[in-house]
């Protein structure tokens, strides 16, 4: 069974720049959804070079892996153009990483994508359910939209499904791409 989702809205993405930063576990199912993901971001006109696609090991490390992806752009954009020696010493050594090997600009919205599958331990739930409070804390921290693109889900069969695989189901990934350009939109023109 699958639940209505929101009614479509057309948003032009033309002048965002979104990351996604998704973890390796279930790296067969991480696949779809992050191409889902971004290939909503370019048909509303998201350019590539403004799509940051970053990686983290598991989902557990998705919101410091969001957290410090956003610090950095930011400190980034601060200095409009090359980083001043001041932001290279606040600097940690992910974010001079990110300083170093990303197109400049703040991130305007990020997508956040994981795959738990529950297995015979607690594990699924501890790291489902930290995982998504921290996106959720880096967000309203931060200001910037963060998209739960995290499936929690009994098996490899309806994780498949979800990320629209076999052509079954329907692809996850799509969904959160047109909200991260919804919500980016939203953000510049709400402020
Ligand atoms: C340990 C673990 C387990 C059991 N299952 C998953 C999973 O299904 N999906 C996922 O994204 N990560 C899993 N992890 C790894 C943790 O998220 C984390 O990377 C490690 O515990 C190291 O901190």
């Amino acid at each position: 069974m699958y639940l209505k989702g929101p009614s479509p809205q057309h948003h032009d993405g033309s002048g965002l720049r979104v990351a996604i930063v998704h973890a390796r576990w279930n790296e067969s199912i991480i696949e779809p959804l992050v191409a889902g993901a971004k290939e909503k971001l370019l048909a509303a006109g998201v350019k590539e070079s403004n799509i940051v696609v970053q990686s983290c090991p598991g989902s557990w490390e998705l919101p410091i892996a969001v957290q410090r992806l956003i610090s950095a752009s930011q400190i980034q954009s601060n200095t409009s153009g090359a980083p001043s020696a001041t932001d290279l010493l606040a600097a940690s050594t992910s974010d001079l990483t990110s300083l170093t090997n990303s197109s400049s600009g703040p991130f305007d919205a990020v997508i956040a994508v994981g795959v738990l599958i529950k297995g015979e331990t607690m594990h699924f739930e501890y790291i489902a359910d930290a995982a998504v409070h921290g996106l959720m804390r880096v967000q309203l921290d931060t200001g910037i939209p963060v998209i739960l693109g995290i499936l929690t889900v009994l098996n490899e069969e309806q994780a498949k499904a979800r990320a629209g695989i076999d052509g079954k189901g329907h692809n996850h990934g799509e969904d959160w791409g047109t909200a991260a350009v919804e919500m980016g939109v939203k953000r510049q023109e709400w402020g």
